[in-house]
C-alpha cells in the first residue's frame, strides 16, 4: 500500500501521556477520591443503578500497581460520528493492555454497537494496528449508530463477549453511547456477567463536557480544520473584496464548533443558536443583525465578509420551532401519503396554507421557495422533517438579500451584496489528529485500560488539566453516572448524561461578545493556518481557545 509522506511521519510520532501514567505499569496505583452522586435526580438515578451508583472517582498516581493479575480480554466499539483521534484510543489502549501482558487481547468489534449484536470482530495485533497510530478516521473497524438500549440487545451482547472470553468493554462515544454504556454496565453487574465496561468521552460537536470531562476528542482538530478553511475564506475575501460568505459548520445542535472558529478567527458574524434561544430572536432578527453588519461595512466601501453559521441554529429560533412542529402534525400518518399526491407545488403550498396557523404560516411564507421546499423532502424514519438537512447558511443570505433590499428602497444602505455558501462538516471529522488530539485519545485509551485492569466498572475514563502541558494531566476515572440526570426522551423519562450547550455566561462566549461589534464592523480577521505537527510546542501544542478561556 502507497502512504503519504504524513502518513509515514505520523506513524513515528510517540503520543505524550499524562506524567503518572509514564512511569512503567508497575508504577501505576489509585488514589480514592470522594463517593459521587449524580448532578440531579439523585434518588431515581441510584435506584436506577443499584450495583453501579455512588462509587468513588478515583486518581491514578505514581506507587505500586496493586492491582490482581488476570488474563484481560477486552472488545473495543466506537459509536457514532466519526471524530480524529479515535484511532489513538485503540492504539493506547492495544499499548497498555499488552504491557500489562503480552497474554491479553484486544477484539474490535466492527461498524459500531452493531459488531457487537452480529458478533462481527477483528482481534488486533500489531501490524494491524501500526497501520493506523496518529491517523484520523474511524475505519480502524469502523462506526454506526445502533444504539443499544435494550435488555434484549444487553443479553446478546453478553452472549458475543462471553462466547469470546471478553471481560470488559470499552464504548467510545458521545453523550447517548456513553449513558448507554452506564446501562449496560449496570446490566452486566446485576447479572453476574463479570464483563466491566468502560466508556471514552467522543464528539467533535464538544457537547460531551461537564464539570469532570473537560472537552471530548476530536473537537480540537474538527475546529482546527474549519477554522483554517475559514481563515483561508477569508483572506480570500479580503483580497477580492466582493463576497459575503455563508459558512455553515458542523456541530448538530450546540454551537461549540461555531464559537470556537469564530474565536479562532474572529468573522465578522458569528451565530450562537443558545443565544438566539434565549433572547426568542425570530428569523427576521437574526437576519437584520448580520444586515447591520452588511450594511455598516458597505458604508466604509467593503462589500464582503464572513458569517459563520452553526448547524443546528434553526432549531433554536423559537418560531421556527413552533413552524416544524405544526409540519410535522400536519404530515403525521397518512397526512402525508395525501400531501404527496398533490400535482404541484402551488397545490402543496395551498395544502400547507390551509394547514398551519397565521403565525406558523407568516414564517413559512418569508422562507425562500427552496427552503420551504426542503420542509416537505427529507423526513426521518418516524416522518419528521430532517432540520440538520436545512440549508441554513443559504436561507440566512437569502434573508439577509430581502432586508438589505428593503433597506437599498428607505435609502439607507448603498452596497453591493453577492453570497457565497459553504458547509464544512465531514472534512473536519476524519483529519489527522491534532497533537492535542493524538496525546488525549491515546492518554483515554491506555488509562481505560488501568480502569480494567484494576477493576472498575460504569466508570468514564477521565483525562483533566487539559490546558496544561501533557506532563502535568491528570488521569484517573468517573462513574458515569454522576454525570446523569433524569430527562424526558420520546415520551419516557430516562437516566441520561446531560447534553452541554453554550453556557452564556462562560467565559469563551463572554469574550466572542464583548468583541463581535468590532468585528462585525472591522476587517479583524484572524488566519490560523493549517494544524501543525512539527515544529515549536506553541504552535504545535495549542490547545482550544474554548479550553484556553474556560480554564483561564
Ligand atoms: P456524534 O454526536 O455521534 O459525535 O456525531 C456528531 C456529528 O458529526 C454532528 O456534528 C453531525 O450533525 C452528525 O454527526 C452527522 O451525522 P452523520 O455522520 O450520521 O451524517
Amino acid at each position: 500500500m502507497k502512504l503519504s509522506p504524513l502518513q509515514i511521519a505520523r506513524y513515528q510520532y510517540a503520543p505524550k501521556l499524562p506524567g503518572m501514567l509514564r512511569n512503567g505499569i508497575s508504577e501505576i496505583s489509585v488514589r480514592n477520591g470522594e463517593p459521587t452522586s449524580s448532578v440531579a435526580d439523585q434518588e431515581k438515578i441510584a435506584a436506577l443503578f443499584p450495583n453501579t451508583y455512588g462509587k468513588n472517582e478515583i486518581t491514578f498516581q505514581k506507587g505500586e500497581n496493586t492491582s490482581e493479575a488476570k488474563k484481560l480480554t477486552v472488545g473495543v466499539i466506537l459509536s457514532g460520528g466519526q471524530a480524529p483521534g479515535g484511532h489513538n484510543v485503540v492504539s493506547g489502549l492495544y499499548d497498555a493492555l499488552k504491557a500489562l501482558s503480552p497474554e491479553n487481547v484486544l477484539i474490535g468489534f466492527k461498524g459500531g454497537p452493531s459488531g457487537l449484536l452480529d458478533n462481527d470482530f477483528i482481534i488486533f495485533e500489531d501490524d494491524y494496528i501500526n497501520a493506523y497510530r496518529n491517523t484520523g478516521g474511524f475505519d480502524i473497524i469502523g462506526s454506526g449508530r445502533t444504539k443499544l438500549e435494550t435488555q434484549e440487545q444487553f443479553a446478546i451482547v453478553v452472549e458475543n463477549c462471553k462466547a469470546h472470553g471478553v471481560n470488559a468493554l470499552v464504548i467510545i462515544g458521545g453523550d447517548d453511547s456513553n449513558t448507554n454504556a452506564a446501562v449496560l454496565a449496570e446490566y452486566c453487574a446485576a447479572h453476574n456477567t463479570g464483563i466491566q465496561v468502560i466508556g471514552c468521552p467522543k464528539t467533535i460537536d464538544g457537547d460531551l463536557k461537564n464539570e469532570d470531562i473537560e472537552c471530548s476528542f476530536g473537537f480540537d482538530t474538527a475546529t482546527k480544520t474549519y477554522s483554517e478553511i475559514i481563515g483561508n475564506i477569508q483572506r480570500d475575501a479580503n483580497s477580492a473584496k466582493k463576497y459575503w460568505h455563508f459558512i455553515k459548520v458542523m456541530g448538530r445542535s450546540a454551537s461549540h464548533v461555531a464559537l470556537e472558529c469564530a474565536l479562532e478567527t474572529q468573522p465578522n458574524i458569528c451565530l450562537i443558536g443558545e443565544e438566539v434561544a434565549a433572547k426568542k430572536m425570530s428569523l427576521a432578527q437574526v437576519a437584520d443583525q448580520i444586515a447591520d453588519s452588511v450594511a455598516a461595512r458597505a458604508a466604509r466601501g467593503w462589500n464582503f465578509g464572513v458569517a459563520i453559521i452553526p448547524e443546528g441554529i434553526v432549531e433554536f429560533v423559537p418560531e421556527f420551532s413552533v413552524l416544524i412542529a405544526e409540519i410535522n402534525e400536519l404530515l403525521a400518518g397518512t397526512k402525508a401519503d395525501a400531501f404527496n399526491a398533490l400535482p404541484t407545488w402551488n397545490d402543496k403550498y395551498t395544502f400547507i396554507k390551509n394547514g398551519l396557523t397565521e403565525a406558523s404560516f407568516g414564517v413559512f411564507d418569508i422562507l425562500p421557495e427552496n427552503i420551504q421546499q426542503q420542509l416537505f423532502l427529507e423526513r426521518d424514519p418516524h416522518g419528521n422533517v430532517q432540520v440538520s438537512l436545512i440549508e441554513s447558511e443559504k436561507l440566512f443570505s437569502a434573508l439577509v438579500k430581502d432586508n438589505l433590499a428593503a433597506r437599498k428602497a428607505a435609502g439607507t444602505y448603498n452596497g453591493k451584496f453577492s453570497a457565497l455558501h459553504h458547509f464544512l462538516g465531514y472534512e473536519g471529522r476524519c483529519a489527522f489528529p491534532s497533537n492535542f488530539d493524538a496525546d488525549y485519545c491515546y492518554s483515554l485509551g491506555y488509562n481505560a485500560a488501568m480502569l480494567i485492569q484494576y477493576g472498575y466498572t460504569g466508570y468514564l475514563s477521565k483525562v483533566s488539566n487539559l490546558s496544561k502541558p501533557a506532563e502535568e494531566w491528570v488521569a484517573g476515572g468517573m462513574p458515569i453516572t454522576k454525570m446523569m440526570n433524569i430527562e424526558r426522551r420520546h415520551g419516557a423519562d430516562k437516566p441520561v448524561i446531560r447534553k452541554a450547550l453554550v453556557e452564556l455566561e462562560g467565559a469563551p462566549f463572554k469574550f466572542f461578545a464583548e468583541n463581535r461589534a468590532e468585528w462585525a464592523v472591522e476587517t479583524a480577521y484572524l488566519y490560523p493556518g493549517a494544524i501543525q505537527y512539527y515544529g515549536p510546542t506553541e504552535v504545535c501544542d495549542l490547545t482550544t481557545r474554548t479550553l484556553a478561556l474556560e480554564k483561564a
